[in-house]
């Protein structure tokens, strides 16, 4: 649980990046962020704060700072318990976008932080309290409020991807997850911006137990939320362009051999 040494230079160092190295051609005059005003208003937030008094707004200024204009039409890409794949196939928003692929979440994605109202510095350098006893919505308030900003900004068609070899009775769509609790509840229902789609792609690993499929268990309560909702479902098991992605990594699995087997043929 230790935290992140460099904080600020990395946020920051990271903020140069993503403007001019990653992502040059999207970055205009008009809508350079000042990097170090936006580590201010994400510091300023946080730090000499207890961390278990944060809540759900705690954050609310810095994202909306970060996120300023943005819409993501067609391309918003969510994960519940599928991260690596997921970030393999967005391509770092080369072919969707993922929450870590905004500006807001790139500057912190991996970094552990926690504020400090006693510390001289107002951060806590050792370790974080990850669970306040008694207020949840502070372990929640960085990571909620993103993915909840990061619903609103989906428009259009969206996808998620869902791991359908979930073990020790986890499932595939899951109460308490930031999907679940976070991101479906958010998606926009009306206006010009909003979610008319949702596409689930579910996995199972090469080799491993299919726990779970389209319209199966947790998959249905999901398609009955999403319908009930008023979007439109589509669900599809092992997408071919995935399984090649996780094959990628799993060449000695029987599943991928076979895999390649029928590619060399064809
Ligand atoms: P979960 P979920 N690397 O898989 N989100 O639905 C890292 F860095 O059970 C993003 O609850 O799904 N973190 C973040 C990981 C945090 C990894 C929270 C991994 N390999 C919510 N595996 C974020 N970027 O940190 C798991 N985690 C962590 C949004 C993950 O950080 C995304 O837009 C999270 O704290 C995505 O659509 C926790 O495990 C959805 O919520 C639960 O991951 C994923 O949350």
């Amino acid at each position: 649980n230790g935290t992140t040494c460099g904080l600020k230079e990395i946020m920051i160092g990271r903020c140069y990046e993503y403007q001019f190295v990653k992502y040059p051609s999207a970055t205009n005059q008009h809508n350079i962020k000042n990097c170090t005003a936006l580590y201010e208003t994400f510091e300023s937030a946080v730090r000499y704060k207890s961390h278990c008094n944060m809540n759900m707004s705690t954050y609310k200024d810095y994202f909306d700072l970060a996120l300023a204009g943005v819409h993501v039409i067609n391309r918003a890409m969510f994960w519940s318990g599928t991260y690596a794949v997921t970030h393999a196939y967005s391509g770092s928003g080369l072919n969707y976008i993922t929450l870590e692929d905004t500006l807001a979440a790139a500057m912190v994605n991996g970094l552990v932080w926690c504020g400090n109202e006693n510390h001289t510095e107002g951060f806590d350098f050792n370790s974080c309290p990850n669970n306040c006893k008694d207020n949840r919505w502070a372990d929640l308030a960085f990571w909620g409020l993103a993915s909840k900003t990061f619903a609103q900004l989906a428009a259009g068609e969206i996808f998620v991807i869902l791991n359908g070899s979930q073990l020790h009775g986890r499932s595939a769509f899951r109460n308490n997850s930031y999907f679940s609790d976070f991101e479906l509840p958010n998606f926009r229902r009306h206006g010009e911006y909003r979610v008319t789609k949702i596409n689930a792609l579910v996995l199972h690993s090469p080799d491993e137990k299919v726990m779970e499929r389209c319209g199966e268990k947790s998959l249905r309560l999901l398609e009955d939320l999403i319908t009930n909702n008023g979007f439109e479902y589509a669900c599809k098991d092992d997408p071919e362009e995935l399984i090649l992605i996780m094959c990628g990594n799993q060449w000695e699995a029987r599943e991928c051999q076979i895999a390649r087997r029928v590619l060399r043929q064809a």
